[in-house]
């Protein structure tokens, strides 16, 4: 009987983690660095969040840098903005509206390496601010821009502007997993095995 169990909790851990590629905002994530912290296993598919009139921002990992692309065009019905920082919070990619949308896609473009990012969403016009005022400027509202506004040389301090909308939202990703990976099914398995040699 214990034999059994200990095969059926590992094909358990086994197809969790085959299916583990969405990450569901905890609480309200923060605007602010280190964001929230993405936990999980294998390449991230997904976040589902919602927004509160303000910004969230989460902690992400790219792991294929020539096909990372997050777009929010089919995840939600507000006009949302998305934005990504690198490791110390420096603006890399910024864009509003894509595909003749109101929602917004980043590309690999302005990525060139892999790593640790902060990705944020926001509705327009709710902005990302570094000390020497707004990173990017507001338009073109189609293109997808590095950098350009009087704050682009700053690391990500605050956020300003008003949020005309909010609502949930799905961002679809490619090209990234989560931030920290999940304890192993093999260590799993290797912990249930332990608990089987002490019960004897
Ligand atoms: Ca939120
Ligand atoms: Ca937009």
């Amino acid at each position: 009987m214990m034999r059994k169990f200990l095969a059926t909790a590992a094909l358990a851990a086994l197809s969790g983690a085959a299916f583990a590629d969405v990450w569901s905002e905890v609480g309200d994530a923060p605007e602010l660095l280190p964001g929230q912290i993405t936990v999980g296993t294998g390449d991230l598919d997904e976040i589902d969040g919602e927004l509160f009139g303000f910004a969230d921002l989460y902690c992400i990992r790219i792991v294929d840098e020539a096909q990372f692309s997050a777009t929010t065009v089919g995840g939600a019905s507000f006009d949302t903005q998305l934005w990504l920082f690198d490791v110390n919070g420096f603006g890399v990619a910024f864009n509003d509206d894509s595909q003749s949308t109101l929602q917004s896609t980043l590309t690999s473009t302005f990525v060139n390496t892999n790593g640790i990012y902060f990705l944020g969403i926001s509705a327009y016009d709710y902005d990302a601010d570094s000390a020497g005022g707004a990173i990017w400027l507001d338009g073109p509202f189609g293109a997808e821009r590095a950098p350009d506004g009087p704050g682009a040389g700053g690391a990500l301090s605050g956020w300003s502007g008003t949020s005309f909308a909010d609502g949930p939202y799905k961002i679809l990703l490619k090209g990234a997993s989560f931030h920290v990976p999940e304890p192993s099914a093999l260590a799993l398995l290797v912990l249930g095995g332990l608990a089987m040699v002490r019960r004897r």
